[in-house]
């Protein structure tokens, strides 16, 4: 079914101008908008909004810190292949300060992030790239003669909200492994208060991108679980979406690398697949914009849960997950769903042809990612008889 709202845009002169900034036609660009409020898990009628906020808003400022890791948060989005994907990005903030891609050096530097956080004061957006060494008074990274502690409370006072993106910045990643020699943390544990994170090692930048387009569309950051995630991305166990569960299920396995289960993609489970402890949507979106199907499963790696505290680079690659839960396959069609919520068929369709899946699979994963958000609200409200929050207030 098609979505009138979304195509009636398509006569609309700043549908038109933004395509054309974007150097895209004004379909595909009102396709990417669908794509997003598909991902975000926003009910019909909501992807006109998203394509009017992301061709029509004030891009807000943002300041992009970077501490102990390896820049492949800005690589991954940089990377990204979809139709200038990083041109969006780019396109729908205002990005004033970001070490890896700035031109300009030192006191320049210096002075155009202090520039840009007294102009947009208590109005821009914090994105924390890496952790943060707190041992020995964080001596272990600085960056124009402060410690990283130092900057990101700095940074972090005057900011309308703080995203951690990647695992590093989210509960401490990589550099944190034991014995963690330099006391990384997450920004959360630094600031002493909750923040947005985007885990992954490194993130799926379309998460990214469509926090940031829900901070634009409704002034405020998406609704997120305990640790910070936006629930629209990190409500489902990788397993229940992996397009190996039928093997699963079923109990065929690979064994061995390059044994006969594993030239068949038979699951993972027993090459020490994380899937079924660690929640992201990398089975629904794929991952890394290098072609149809790819996301480390796919390949035929087991998922190492890169994006799971606890897991990604606590637990050896190998060693067997635990399994969280043993519902059934999302695949399945849910019996707690009502009509006329969550994703239509339209941006599913949409979405499945972004991230390269097949259309009849794709379609079905999208539909059931945002309906399975909003019946899992919905549970939620009816147990505690009151509306379920729909946003965090920043
Ligand atoms: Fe690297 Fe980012 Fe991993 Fe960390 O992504 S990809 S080490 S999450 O902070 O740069
Ligand atoms: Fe997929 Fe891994 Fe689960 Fe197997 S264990 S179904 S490979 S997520
Ligand atoms: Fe990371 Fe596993 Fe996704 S390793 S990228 S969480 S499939």
């Amino acid at each position: 079914m098609a979505n009138q709202n979304l195509i009636s845009l398509e006569q609309d002169d700043r549908i038109e101008a933004a395509a054309a900034r974007l150097s895209m036609s004004r379909r595909e660009f009102l396709q990417f908008c669908a794509a997003l409020a598909t991902t975000l898990g926003l009910p019909q009628g909501a992807d006109a909004a998203v394509a009017e906020a992301v061709a029509t808003k004030r891009r807000p400022s943002v300041i992009w810190l970077h501490f102990q890791e390896c820049t492949g948060c800005t690589e991954s989005i940089l990377r990204a292949e979809h139709p200038t994907l990083e041109k969006l990005i780019l396109d729908v903030i205002s990005l004033d300060y970001h070490e890896t891609l700035f031109a300009a050096a030192g006191h320049q530097v210096e002075a155009a992030r202090k520039t840009a956080m007294a102009e947009n004061k208590g109005k821009y957006i914090l994105v924390v790239e890496g952790a943060i060494p707190t041992r020995d008074n964080g001596i272990y990274c600085k960056i124009g003669g402060k410690t990283a502690i130092e900057l990101l409370k700095e940074c972090a006072a005057d900011a309308a909200a703080v995203i951690a993106i990647g695992s590093c910045a989210s509960w401490g990643g990589m550099p944190s492994t034991d014995p963690n020699p330099t006391g990384a943390k997450g920004v959360d544990k630094v600031l002493g208060k909750p923040v947005v994170t985007i885990p992954g090692c490194p993130p799926n930048p379309y998460n990214f991108l469509s926090t940031v387009v829900h901070f634009l569309t409704f002034g405020a950051l998406p609704a997120v679980d305990h640790l910070g995630r936006p629930k629209f991305a990190y409500s489902r166990l990788i397993h229940e979406n992996c397009e190996r569960r039928a093997h699963f299920d079923a109990g065929r396995f690979a064994m061995e690398f390059g044994d006969d289960g594993h030239r068949k993609g038979h699951c993972l489970y027993k090459l020490g697949c994380k899937g079924p402890e660690t929640y992201a949507n990398c089975s629904v979106i794929m991952f890394g914009d290098a072609g149809a199907g790819t996301w480390p499963v796919a390949c035929g790696h087991p998922c190492i849960g890169c994006t799971e505290q606890g897991v990604g680079f606590q637990k050896p690659i190998h060693s067997m997950a635990k399994l969280k839960n043993i519902e059934p396959s999302a695949f399945l069609p849910r019996i707690v769903e009502e009509k006329g919520v969550g994703a239509t068929l339209g941006s599913a369709a949409v979405l499945a042809a972004v991230a390269g899946a097949a259309a009849g699979a794709g379609a079905m994963m999208a539909k059931n990612l945002g309906l399975s958000h909003r019946a899992e609200e919905m549970e939620k409200a009816k147990k505690e008889g009151s509306k379920a929050t729909e946003s965090t207030e920043v």
